[in-house]
């Protein structure tokens, strides 16, 4: 995609059902809610989290916190399934050693999208993003430094993994809205997970 981003076409695809069995798991404990940004407004796309830390938007702030502010409890540990995925797939993409502590979980039901942002609420920005993308395709946006720098478009399909860090790290990204359709294992949605080194 670029210096430092790597896209894994279709990598996720032999892990599917073990993920999607976990991810039911996961959101039976910790449900996917639409949070407020510190602006005030309520994204349009849901969001729950694995591992020791997770991405939490509230009034105050962005911030990772171990545990999910609606239940006060713990985010669910991160599946042995997640983590294997996450560290093939950086390693495939040439970032060894990769050990996340926070998976985002994202998920976009159609008409849902993600504005131009950076990855910036983690400590070390040595480490590496990898995000996998499941059921519905999404036009994924992928920019430049500046928040000005035109994005460039790419489809990200069920399986496929894009992995990011060194020069590409700090780079501006958001997903257009979701078109609707209906996936044979997901149904009319979009899941994404982004693996974190966050602390
Ligand atoms: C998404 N992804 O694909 C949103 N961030 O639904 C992200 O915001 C993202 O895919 C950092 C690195 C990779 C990503
Ligand atoms: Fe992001």
């Amino acid at each position: 995609m670029a210096d430092g981003a790597v896209l894994l076409r279709g990598f996720a695809k032999p892990f599917e059902a073990d993920l999607t069995a976990a991810l039911r798991d996961i959101a039976a404990q910790a449900p996917f809610r639409h949070m407020v940004t510190p602006g005030g407004h309520q994204m349009s796309v849901a969001m729950t989290n694995c591992g020791g830390a997770g991405w939490v938007t509230d009034r105050t702030g962005y911030r990772y916190d171990a545990r999910d502010p609606e239940t006060g409890k713990p985010w669910p540990a991160m599946p042995l399934s997640f983590r294997e995925l996450a560290e093939q797939a950086a390693d495939r993409a040439g970032f060894r050693g990769f050990s996340p502590d926070a998976c985002l979980i994202n998920r976009y039901q159609p008409g849902a999208r993600m504005s131009l942002h950076q990855d910036r609420d983690e400590n070390d920005f040595s480490a590496p993003i990898v995000s996998v993308s499941l059921g519905l395709p999404a036009i994924f946006l992928f920019g430049g430094l500046k928040r000005s720098d035109r994005p460039r478009r790419f489809r990200l399909e069920h399986g496929d993994i894009a992995v990011w860090g060194g020069p590409a790290r700090l780079v501006f990204h958001g997903v257009a809205p979701l078109a609707d359709g209906e996936h044979g294992l997901l149904g009319r949605q979009r899941i994404n997970l982004t693996f974190r080194k966050a602390r």
